[in-house]
Parts: C-alpha cells; structure tokens; sequence
C-alpha cells in the first residue's frame, strides 16, 4: 500500500490481500492451536526461526500476524504483539525488560491494575519502583539514573486525565538507557501517535477503543522489531502465556475497520457533554482535554488530534452524593470499562482504583469524589437527558443547590 494512504484506509486494508483468501473479505479464523509440519526437518527450522513455519498458536497465528502488523502500522511502529489484555501486554513487556537491582520510574496516576502490578508484584522481585510526577520533565531528569530501565505513563491517565508531554519525555529518555513506555489506551492511535513523539514502546487495552463493543478483553505492545521479539519470544512465551484468541483478533480487526468513526463521534459527543457538566450549578469539577479551561489544554492541543471520548468530574458534596447521583442515572450503565458503544459511569476510587488504599489515592492524586464517563455513542441528547435528570433528582434528594462561588 502507497504510504501516503490516510490512517482510515489502512485500517481497513493494510497487510490483507482478499485475492490469496479466494476473495474473502475478512480473513479466516485460525481455530487452531498448532501447525502441522511437512516433515521433522521443516519442524526442527521452525523452531530455530529458519523458515516462516507457524509452530503452536502461543507464538502466534497468520490472522495474528495480520493484526499486529495493522496495528504496528497505525501506531507507527516496526511491530506489535497482540496480547490477551491490557494487563498481558503491560506484564509481557515489562518482564522482558527488568531485572532484579532496575529502577522504573512511572508517573504518578497509574490504572489501578498497572499500579498493584508494580507495587504488589515486581517490587517483591528486587525491582525499584519510583512514582515521580511527569507532568514536569525537570522531576525525570533530576531522578533518571543508569538504573532506570523503564519510564512509564499513560496520558491521559486514568481516572483524572493528567496529561504527560511526551516529546519532553522522550528527549530525555533518548540518551540514557531507559525505554520510555506510553499507555495510549484512552486515545488509541488515531488520536495520538507516541512513538511518532519519541516513545520506544506502546501498549494498549485493546478492550476499549480498539475493540470498540465491550465484547472482549485484549492488548498491545507496539514498538522496534527487536524488543518486541523478545517480549513475544520470553515475555509472553515464558513469562505471562498472555495468548489473545483467535475470535477476539477477528473482532478487533473488525473493531479497527470503524475505529476512525467510533472515535469521532466519540470526541463529538464527549465535548458536547463535558460543556453541559461544566456549565451545570451542582458539577464542581470538570476535568476534559478539550475543555479551553483545562490544565494542560496547550499540551492537548499539540500532541492529541482531537480530545477523546473520557470525562471525569465531581459532583459537589461528597462520596456518597456522587455514588446517588451514579445511581440516579436510567439509560448510563455503573460499569468499569470504557471506549464502549454505551455510555458508562463508575466510582474510580471504589472500583477501577481500588487496588489502591486511601493513603495512596491522596498520593497519586485520585481524589475519592471522582467520577468518571466514559461518553458513548448514543444520541448525545439523550446521555445529557439522562445526566440532567440525576443531578435534578439529586439537588432534590440532598437538598443542594448551587455550587460555591
Ligand atoms: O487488561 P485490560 O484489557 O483490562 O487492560 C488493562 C488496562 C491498561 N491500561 C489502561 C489505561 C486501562 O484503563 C486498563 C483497563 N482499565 C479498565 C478501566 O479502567 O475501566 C479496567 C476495568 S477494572
């Protein structure tokens, strides 16, 4: 394919050639979990990496081969694995990089899952853990040491949306002998390209925008040809066995065929919501790249294509108004999750973060009133239906009514 062709094209067509498949327009599904060899010399080649033979579906099959060569192409890297979660990925990757006596460094705000991974399971390995906060580079250059092996963020991170400007990160971790690793979950690669900035690896819950319909759980790693055959020859191999199924990569490869749309109208709809919120007397805070009061607003603008689809906000007063305002809601699902056609809500402090003890929370910036939306794609009229009648219902319920000041 010509290499000016647009992002939406090649995720529809790169790598596949409907001719070699008797026209099919989608490729087959390999239900297999191994590959017969001709003879015990081809076998003996294929595991020595001398022929091109598939061996055994934990090392990959061609439909895979497919998929990880799509997604390395939007993302702008030599490679992909393609992995059976967000959290194979992360995992994969990061034990085929560290070692007992190496440091990580990640950003302050980390999804829950990734945050126990690190605190929970490589410190108990010998392995240094420094939570720093990214959004200022200076910290990182003051910190980076011949230690450092892995600099880790996502942006934005979830649940608060903290932005990293990764070009500045990646200008430091250049010389040194760290591998800087970007989590672009909630923007996938049609909002932001990591490693076009600079980042060495990427990874990916391939569960949420990727996927695109809630109907399973997958990841990436995107990145050199070199490391990402070690994460898939020993990480996943040996380390994790983290094997995405052969229905979940025909699902993604649909799910990329409308990416580019899903995420449009995502953006549409989640900047026409998160004006609502922060127009609305009993929303105290609002906390969404595409808003022009935003933090980091000029960071949003250089290094995402548009603002994406995650809102977090709070609800003034306290926990328990922001658990009855989730509750007052009719057609928004209470689910964990996000990039979905529906749109969800969830609690971050008693759910997606609650890996993390309120001690930690106040730490990484997790404020326990924080809400989180994940805007969908219904008619976005009616999810600001559904949200005006809870927070109507709730000034009703805890008698509140304006926020202060
Ligand atoms: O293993 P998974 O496919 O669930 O992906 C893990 C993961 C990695 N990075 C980010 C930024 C994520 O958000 C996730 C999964 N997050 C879900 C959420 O925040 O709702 C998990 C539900 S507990």
């Amino acid at each position: 394919m010509n290499k000016n062709t647009k992002f939406q094209t090649r995720a529809i067509h790169h790598g596949y050639d409907a001719k070699q498949f008797h026209g099919s327009l989608n490729p087959p599904i390999y239900m297999t979990s191994t590959f017969a060899f001709d003879n015990v010399q081809q076998g003996a080649d294929a595991f020595e990496g001398e022929n091109n033979h598939y061996i055994y579906s934990r090392l990959g099959t061609p439909s895979q081969s497919l998929l990880e060569q799509r997604m390395a192409n939007l993302e702008g890297g030599e490679a992909a694995l393609a992995t059976a979660s967000g959290m194979g990925a992360i995992t994969s990757a990061f034990w085929s990089i560290v070692a007992p006596g190496d440091e990580i460094i990640a950003d302050t705000t980390l999804y829950g899952c990734t945050f126990s991974f690190l605190e929970h399971g490589l410190k108990k390995f010998g392995i240094t853990i420094t939570y720093c906060d990214l959004t200022d580079v200076e910290n990182l250059k003051n910190i980076i040491s011949d230690k450092t092996k892995i600099v880790y963020a996502e942006s934005p991170a979830n649940p608060n949306m903290r932005l990293i400007d990764i070009q500045a990160l990646a200008d430091i971790t250049q010389d040194t002998d760290a591998k800087l690793i970007i989590d672009n979950t909630y923007c996938s690669p049609y909002l932001q390209r990591p490693i076009e900035m600079g980042a060495d690896l990427v990874v990916h819950s391939a569960t949420k925008y990727l996927g695109g319909h809630g109907d399973l759980i997958a990841g990436f790693v995107i990145g050199d040809a070199e490391t990402l055959e070690t994460i898939r020859y020993y990480g996943l191999k040996d380390m994790t066995g983290s094997v995405i199924s052969a229905m979940d990569i025909a699902l993604i490869l649909r799910g990329l065929k409308t990416l580019h749309v899903r995420m449009d109208r995502h953006c549409e709809n989640a900047m026409k919501v998160a004006k609502y919120l922060d127009a609305h007397d009993l929303v105290s805070k609002v906390y969404y790249p595409g808003l022009p009061d935003f933090e980091q607003y000029d960071l949003a603008q250089k290094q995402m294509d548009q603002s994406g689809g995650m809102i977090a906000f709070e609800v003034i007063g306290d926990r328990e108004t922001g658990a009855e305002f989730i509750n007052q809601l009719q057609m928004i699902l209470c689910a964990v999750s996000l990039g979905d056609t529906e749109t969800l809500i969830q609690h971050p402090a008693s759910m997606t973060h609650s890996t993390y003890t309120e001690e930690e929370l106040a730490e990484h910036l997790i404020s326990p009133t924080l809400l989180r939306l994940s805007v969908g794609l219904e008619d976005v009229d009616d999810i600001i239906a559904d949200l005006d009648q809870a927070l109507n219902n709730l000034s009703l319920k805890f008698n509140i009514l304006k926020k202060a000041g």
